[in-house]
């Protein structure tokens, strides 16, 4: 039985997903959060789901979301809000890339009241905005980077602690930045005392292979620790190589996980090219275009390493 009126939140688990989890709970104080790491581990949260309208943040409509979307869209209301690009048109879903996550939702839900925390998102994802340009302007942009750090490193320190996102994220709306937040900023003094950043990267610059000018990581099984930082270590260590795209493979027996970073703008569209290329080889993926996952057959990663490696 849904409840008439409850609300409840699925979204992501990093930066972007705590900042959004934050301006729902600013619009819907008591509402439910639920923090997951990919549009296919949303899916069946969905399903379950007893809330009477139940928003979608930061996770793109891939097939199977948007199959559970539809299916749940027969009893309760769902919204998804996200912003990276896709192909296809859902009613029920909002996207729109000029902001992050976070801050289209803060916008969809016409809150106030923590504009320079959702800056922070949308500083982290989309590089700037209105947002972020009035938080430079009264606090200075490395100030504000600075927060993004914060937060950032802050989740990072334990990846799987969904208490401390959702502690952190209601802090956050009620309108502090990430620096004010003593347990925000105590965890980030924590990474940089262990030098997390440090670590993730020089493990990374160990474990990366080129091919051509895509910096390939694959593992099988139990993967080195990259401190919390997995992809953004492996991103930063190619862009130090020269490399155009990162890719790091975690192999399964029958499906791999991929993640597809590229190292600066322009290039190729990652999100695209993972949705056509699971739309080939089978399972999904998607994303924005410089950031993108997916599950793809183990049978087919040499040749998305090679395909990438052709593009690059
Ligand atoms: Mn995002």
């Amino acid at each position: 039985m849904s409840e008439e009126g409850s609300k409840e939140l699925i979204t992501r688990g990093n930066l972007d997903g705590i900042v959004s989890a934050a301006a729902f709970l600013r619009r819907y104080p008591s509402a439910t959060v639920r923090f997951v790491t990919s549009p296919a581990a949303a899916a069946p949260l969905l399903l379950e789901g007893e809330a009477g309208h139940t928003f979608l943040a930061d996770l793109s409509p891939a097939p199977s979301l948007a199959a559970a979307a539809e299916r749940a869209l027969r009893s309760r209301l769902i919204t998804l809000i996200d912003h990276h690009p896709t192909s296809r048109h859902f009613d029920w879903a909002v996207i729109d890339g000029s902001a992050s996550a976070a801050g289209i939702l803060y916008r969809e839900l016409g809150v106030g009241g923590m504009d320079a925390a959702v800056a922070v998102a949308d500083l982290y994802e989309n590089g700037g905005g209105p947002l972020v340009r009035s938080a430079a302007e009264s606090i200075g942009i490395d100030a504000l980077r600075r927060e993004s750090e914060i937060l950032d490193f802050a989740w990072r320190l334990n990846v799987k602690d969904d208490a401390f996102r959702l502690f952190a994220a209601g802090q956050l709306s009620r309108g502090f930045l990430p620096s004010a937040i003593p347990c925000i900023a105590e965890r980030h003094a924590e990474m940089v005392r262990r030098d997390g950043w440090g670590k993730a990267l020089s493990s990374a610059r160990r474990h990366l292979r080129r091919a051509g000018s895509t910096a390939v990581m694959e593992f099988r099984g139990r993967r080195p620790s990259f401190h919390g930082f997995g992809s953004r270590a492996l991103t930063e260590a190619a862009r130090e190589e020269g490399c155009r795209y990162a890719v790091m493979i975690n192999r399964g027996e029958e499906e791999s996980i991929v993640s597809l970073r590229s190292t600066a703008p322009g290039g190729i569209d990652l999100g695209r090219f993972i949705e056509s290329f699971t739309a080939e080889h089978g399972v999904e993926g998607g994303g924005h275009p410089a950031s993108a996952g997916a599950r793809i057959p183990s049978s087919s990663a040499g040749l998305l390493v090679d395909q990438l490696e052709a593009v690059a």
